[in-house]
């Protein structure tokens, strides 16, 4: 009994943190496969004291496999996705290669699990880490006062860039301490940093307004400044949500933080809010949501819930979210998908 599950980039950051969370949860796995590119393709992983040989996916063959997991870019998805469905495999995918396609679910699984009744090319898209650590929050907050209109700013961890950017982010606080970093203070040219390697510029003791790639449409927005827009409008089931976002990098190893201004419908009070985020699934509410608190575990941290003393009335809230952006950004939401999917449509093997 139990599915056939491959995963896609098993060697990668995400494809790491992957192995952990189907480990962790109880998913009902009859076989697991472990997949990735020519130059990862024989490296051994073990999985519950198994050793699992990584497979070329150019070489491996693809039928017999149910669920297939992907966290291998948006190249990669584009060309190999068609290619497991069209072999039998329904197809999660971590990329944005298919989030906005109108034939392809794109879900969180707090927000919107039956948009996976009908998965009709059998991909299904997970969402962007930003994207992700709000809508647990913002689902409850919508369905009870209506949500309107969004103001966002992220504090994005260098883990996002993948280990290019945790790299990056180590040589560059290795040479500002080795040079003596408190010279900062006065002189933001003050030690001699490495040459920027992923990060657009020096990441460690800085912040980096640019993520991604600016958008080819006179709007001057990043892509993943679009995607908290654009992704969250999908997810919602709210096609004329207004929103606006600047995604800032952070000197931070994982864990995004998200400081978001909502502006509702109806009235909502911060202690209405805590009231319902406090049984919300998917959120802990706490004190000072911040990155390190977050790394390493499931839930979107909210706190600091305020009045928005910016929107009339008490149609506003303030609030700050961190949530780890490898975890339930990535690979959590990804695992609970394929959760999901199981149970709607392989009830027979359960
Ligand atoms: C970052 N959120 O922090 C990005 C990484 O669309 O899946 C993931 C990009 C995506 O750089």
């Amino acid at each position: 009994r139990g599915v056939n599950v491959a995963v896609l980039g098993a060697t990668g950051q995400v494809g790491m943190v992957m192995r952990r969370v189907l480990d962790e949860r109880n998913v009902p796995i009859h076989d697991l496969r472990f997949m990735a590119s020519a130059h990862s393709a024989g490296t051994t992983l073990t999985w519950r004291g198994h050793d699992i040989v990584v497979e070329d996916v150019e070489k491996a063959d693809l039928s017999g496999i149910d669920i297939a997991i992907f966290s291998a870019g948006g190249g990669t998805s584009k060309v190999w996705a068609p290619r497991f469905a069209e072999a039998g495999a329904y197809v999660v995918d971590n990329s944005s290669q298919w989030r906005m396609h109108d034939d392809v679910p794109l879900v969180v699984a707090e927000a919107n699990p039956d948009d996976l009744d009908d998965v009709p090319r059998r991909i299904i898209a997970n969402p962007n880490c930003t994207t992700m650590a709000c809508i647990p929050v913002l689902k409850p907050l919508d369905v009870a006062f209506g949500l309107k209109r969004l103001i966002v700013s992220s504090y994005q961890a260098v883990s996002g860039a993948g280990r290019a950017g945790v790299e990056q982010l180590m040589n560059e606080a290795k040479a500002a301490v080795d040079q003596g970093a408190d010279k900062l203070v006065f002189d933001g040219s003050a030690i001699d940093f490495p040459k920027p390697t992923k990060v657009v510029r020096t990441i460690a003791f800085n912040a980096v307004p640019f993520i991604g790639a600016i958008v080819d449409d006179g709007s001057e927005e990043t892509d993943e400044e679009q995607k908290m827009r654009n992704e969250s409008r999908k997810i919602l089931h709210l096609p004329n949500l207004k929103a606006s976002c600047t995604c800032v990098r952070v000197g931070v190893f994982t864990a995004h933080g998200m400081s978001v201004n909502a502006e509702f419908e109806r009235d909502v009070t911060p202690d209405m809010a805590r009231d319902l985020l406090r049984d919300a699934p998917g959120v802990q509410l706490c004190d000072i949501p911040n990155p390190q608190l977050a790394a390493g575990k499931d839930p979107s941290f909210v706190g600091r819930i305020r009045q928005d003393q910016a929107v009339d009335g008490h149609r506003g809230l303030a609030i700050f979210i961190a949530n780890d952006n490898l975890r339930k950004g990535a690979a959590l939401n990804a695992v609970e998908l394929a959760e999901i999917v199981i149970r709607k449509h392989f009830a027979d093997r359960l």
